[in-house]
């Protein structure tokens, strides 16, 4: 597998896959882009690039992402299971036994010494370098997206910072708010690895914003990684090969060489200013908040610099397969640590923190609540509000299995369980923000020992027979097409994934 190096390889791969639109009609970055974007995206369209938007010098590339197709394009990967398959591989490394195994132990070990960042002399991004007075955001194409946004965001970033105490990198994708032409607010939210580099700050925090990359590494800055691991190494463990980087012009900080457009900048420590309200991920505008102030104090890019975006909103967006690559690619890693999940799906229109439903090899009484609870446990799962957990043999991806079960095995008494915790920053359903109830939906058999009756038989034909009438099937003269389903019924996610 080798995935595009860059975003010229990107979108030369897309252009030869018939993958990509040139539009050179004047556009306007003011919400006629979200708007194009929006039918596209719906429809499942191509990525797009405006060549000419008005007043701007920069094309703009968007819905980069937004199909299955590009989202496995952009690993070289024939699936995203594939891809959690070469992190699942590395995570269950075991002591190998024998020459081959230990060739490929040796093998792997390498890929995650190769993942690594590595420094270079000089990149493409500073091909093009202004400071002071030259700084000017108006010069890229950044896009208003809905009509209640006060102003222009920048919504694809990797916004890049150090933990103060350990020198630890954060990659994080947090839009930002264009004030003027030299500051823009930072939207990291309270849970995020920026935010806690930034409160770690005595004064100043150096940050360094990433845009037009890799489509991995810009996948990387969204990765819900523990804060003590540098997004740049998964990056450089899914690549095959290290992020490049090279050393700011106005910070001490390192920055992507082959980025398209690097800014660079600080902000300190109590400088706030009203950041909202923003057409979010939610379908809903969160409203303003304080937010810190983010200084550039330069812009660096390539003589011809393609800027990048995204539009966010109602949900499917193209965001859907950034958050189901997530799903899929951490897998693995949930499964290190509640072993008994056997899947697990984060519906797009749940917003991905709405709604999770996992599958488990149910093995004790009270198992489900475990594992809901596991969940509200976990990394960014944590603000999960709605768990529902269903048998080892359901297929979480397809809804209507899961309601299926959700109305026949659930006493909303006896298996439905209310708990409390930490919410997402934008939910605006609790009461107060940040903190609120949860819910649990037990849609597992139930044994005696957790209360219940005798649990009936699931209906099921036997093997012989099913055996029987497949060989048999010419014979009837029956025409049906099996891969069809039975349209409106069967309502599935499996339509979105494509599996
Ligand atoms: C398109 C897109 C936009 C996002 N915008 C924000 C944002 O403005 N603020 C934020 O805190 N998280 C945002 N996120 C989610 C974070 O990028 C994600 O939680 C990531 O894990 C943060 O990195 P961290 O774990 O190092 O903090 C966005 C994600 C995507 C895909
Ligand atoms: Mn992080």
């Amino acid at each position: 597998m080798t995935p595009p190096s860059d975003l010229r390889d990107w979108i030369a791969r897309l252009e030869r896959e018939g993958e990509l639109v040139r539009v050179s009609a004047q556009v306007d970055a003011d919400l006629e882009i979200t708007e194009i974007v929006d039918r596209v995206v719906k429809s499942g369209g191509p990525a797009l690039l405006f060549e000419n938007v008005k007043g701007a010098q920069h094309p703009l590339l968007i819905n980069q992402f937004g199909t299955e197709k590009r989202m496995c394009m952009a690993f070289d990967a024939p699936s995203l299971d594939a891809v959690a398959a070469r992190v699942a591989g590395v995570l269950e490394m075991q002591p190998p036994e024998g020459l081959r195994e230990k060739i490929r132990g040796l093998r792997e070990l390498k890929s995650i010494a190769d993942s690594r960042p590595k420094t270079v002399k000089r990149g493409a991004s500073q091909e093009v370098v202004l400071t002071g007075d030259d700084v000017d955001l108006g010069l890229l194409p950044i896009q208003r997206c809905w009509p209640g946004d006060p102003a222009p965001f920048v919504t694809l970033p990797a916004v890049i910072t150090h933990d103060p105490r350990t020198g630890t990198r954060n990659v994080g994708m947090y839009r930002l708010q264009k004030v003027d032409r030299r500051t823009t607010y930072m939207h990291w939210q309270i849970h995020k690895d920026g935010r806690a580099d930034y409160l770690l700050a005595d004064g100043r925090l150096e940050v360094a914003v990433a845009l037009g990359l890799d489509p991995i590494t810009a996948y990387s800055a969204s990765a819900p990684l523990p804060k003590h691991i540098d997004e740049l190494m998964l990056a450089g463990f899914l690549k095959g090969s290290p992020v490049e980087l090279v050393r700011g012009k106005t910070i001490a900080l390192d920055v992507p060489a082959d980025a398209e457009i690097v800014l660079e900048g600080y902000i300190e420590r109590d400088d706030l200013g009203l950041e909202g309200p923003f057409g979010d991920h939610t379908g809903f505008y969160t409203p303003p908040e304080p937010f810190p102030v983010f200084h550039v104090t330069a812009i660096t890019m390539r003589r011809d610099a393609i800027y990048p975006s995204i539009v966010v909103g109602k949900p499917p967006q193209e965001d859907a397969w950034l958050g189901k690559a997530t799903e899929r690619i951490f897998l693995p890693a949930v499964k290190m640590t509640v072993p008994e999940i056997v899947d697990y799906d984060l519906p797009v229109a749940g917003a991905f923190h709405n709604i999770c439903i996992v599958s488990i090899r149910k093995a004790f009484p009270g198992h489900a609540r475990k594992v809901m609870h596991a969940i509200w446990g976990l990394g960014m799962l944590s603000l999960t509000k709605g768990v529902i957990v269903v048998d080892a043999h359901v297929d979480v991806h397809d809804y209507a299995q899961v309601a299926f079960y959700v109305g026949a095995n659930v006493d909303p008494q006896r298996d439905v369980v209310i708990s409390e915790g930490p919410l997402d920053h934008l939910d605006h359903a609790p009461t107060r923000q940040f903190v609120g109830g949860k819910i649990g939906i037990d849609a597992t058999a139930k044994g005696p020992l957790e209360g219940a009756r005798e649990w009936p038989p699931e209906i099921d034909m036997t093997r012989e027979v099913r055996d029987l009438v497949d060989r048999r099937w010419a014979e009837y003269g029956i025409e049906t097409d099996p891969s069809a389903g039975n349209g409106g019924i069967r309502q599935s996610s499996r339509r979105l994934l494509r599996r």
